[in-house]
């Protein structure tokens, strides 16, 4: 097998690239490990900077997202029973967010990649990427039905196979360097056939820790719980789950949280972490594959989508002039954006996550930093900025 541009993964990454590729005339196949079914269920991000809604547009892959995403023009912040609105069209000149689930822009990449694209193989496995410095890069792959091993001879490889992929790997240790820090607590995730209790997300600041109210549509909310590091999704009951949000979110007026059934829960880790370069030889990293953020700032699925317009602008350069100068800047232009997003990804955690070992100190500073956004213009203005997003390149 051969092509010009051999994707890894189809997350979030690799669907937007092949994407992209396709319309700039640029032949790709995407591999990917699991189903198709997996891969559009798998319950993650929900919120869309204007960047990626613009890139989403651009890209013909927006059509049920103008449809069915909400709008966003702001956050709440909640703490000591108080409520404060971030207004971001107002502090940024006119920005908003989108909320449109990650599984359902996959859903609308995966349908565009069948009728209009390239091949794009599930249950098919990437083992190892090899010939990074060579011209001629290739993935050996493992087909699914037959567990036949094989080769996709490439041009260029893209590691957008996630945090656990095997891309990363075949960058040399000599070259690279990686960035890393975990915390000491996860989030509790449910998925609940109920209105949402807002008509926008809600971050909670409480001495018993961060709690986060977001939604799916009118009819599903999404909601979250700071949980120790470890814990079990299944340890902990429905009615304890929605009691526990209650006491998080609770106000001095008379807000109230809808209860409904809840139709999904999980655990996500939180974790920090950047791999330099993003590029070796041949083989560029993009999305997860390169980085991670803790969920806070929701910028995971923002960053992918900056990685793989970067790298597609720098292919399109290369094919129409010849130049190589886009693709060698590509790490430093994408990491450039990618510490940004995790610095205010940090910020946003450590403004709102009780850590285990927190003394009344760092509580009382936690509540004068929101009170700092909540007062100071500058401090709401440089929140928002970075919320509704840094633009791409
Ligand atoms: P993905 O989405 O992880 O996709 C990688 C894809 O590669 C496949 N794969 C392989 N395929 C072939 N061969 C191999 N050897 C392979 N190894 C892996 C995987 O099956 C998968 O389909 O990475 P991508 O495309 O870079 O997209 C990044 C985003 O998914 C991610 O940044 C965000 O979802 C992060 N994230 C969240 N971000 C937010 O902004 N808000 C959130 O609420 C939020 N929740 C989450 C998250 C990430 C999570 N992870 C990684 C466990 C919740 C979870 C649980
Ligand atoms: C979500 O809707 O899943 C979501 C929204 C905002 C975040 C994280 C997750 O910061």
């Amino acid at each position: 097998m051969r092509t010009t541009v051999g994707i890894i993964g189809a997350g979030p990454a690799g669907l937007l690239l092949a994407r992209l590729l396709h319309n700039a005339g640029i032949d790709s196949v995407v591999l990917e490990s699991r189903d198709r079914a997996y891969v559009e269920r798998r319950q993650r991000a929900g919120i869309l900077e204007q960047a990626t809604v613009d890139v989403l547009r651009a890209a013909g892959a927006a059509e049920r997202m103008d449809r069915e995403g909400l709008r966003h023009d702001g956050i709440e912040l909640r703490y000591d029973r108080r409520r404060h609105r971030v207004d971001f069209p107002a502090l940024t000149g006119g920005k908003s967010v989108m909320v449109y689930a990650q599984t359902e822009v996959c859903k609308d990449l995966i349908a565009l990649q069948f009728e209009e694209g390239g091949p794009l193989l599930f249950e098919t496995e990437a083992l190892a990427v090899e010939g990074a410095e060579t011209e001629h890069p290739r993935v050996r792959f493992r087909h699914g039905a037959t567990g036949a091993e094989d080769v996709l001879e490439c041009d260029w490889v893209v590691g957008c196979d996630g945090f656990w992929g095997v891309a990363r790997a075949a960058v040399p240790s000599a070259v690279g360097r990686t960035f890393e820090r975990t915390y000491p607590f996860g989030w509790l995730g449910v998925l609940a056939d109920v209105p949402p209790s807002h008509d926008e997300l809600v971050y909670a600041r409480h001495d018993r820790g961060f709690a986060l109210l977001s939604m799916r549509s009118p009819s599903v909310s999404r909601l979250y719980l700071q949980v120790p590091e470890g814990t079990d999704a299944g340890s902990w009951s429905d009615e304890e789950i929605w009691s526990e949000l209650e006491r998080r979110f609770e106000t001095d007026d008379d807000w109230t949280l809808r209860r409904g059934p809840i139709t999904q829960k999980s655990v996500t880790p939180m974790r920090s972490y950047v791999h330099e370069p993003m590029r070796h030889g041949r083989l560029f990293l993009a999305g997860d594959a390169a980085h991670i953020v803790p969920p806070t700032g929701a910028k995971g699925l923002n960053l992918a989508v900056g990685d793989v317009v970067t790298f597609a602008r720098a292919l399109v350069h290369r094919a129409g002039t010849g130049s190589e100068e886009l693709l060698d800047a590509y790490s430093a232009t994408c990491l450039r954006r990618v510490w940004q997003a995790e610095r205010f990804s940090y910020d946003m955690t450590t403004l709102l996550h009780r850590a285990p070992d927190a003394t009344p100190f760092d509580d009382r500073l936690q509540v004068a930093r929101l009170d700092r956004i909540a007062g100071s213009r500058a401090a709401g203005t440089d929140l928002a900025e970075a919320y509704t997003g840094f633009p791409i390149g």
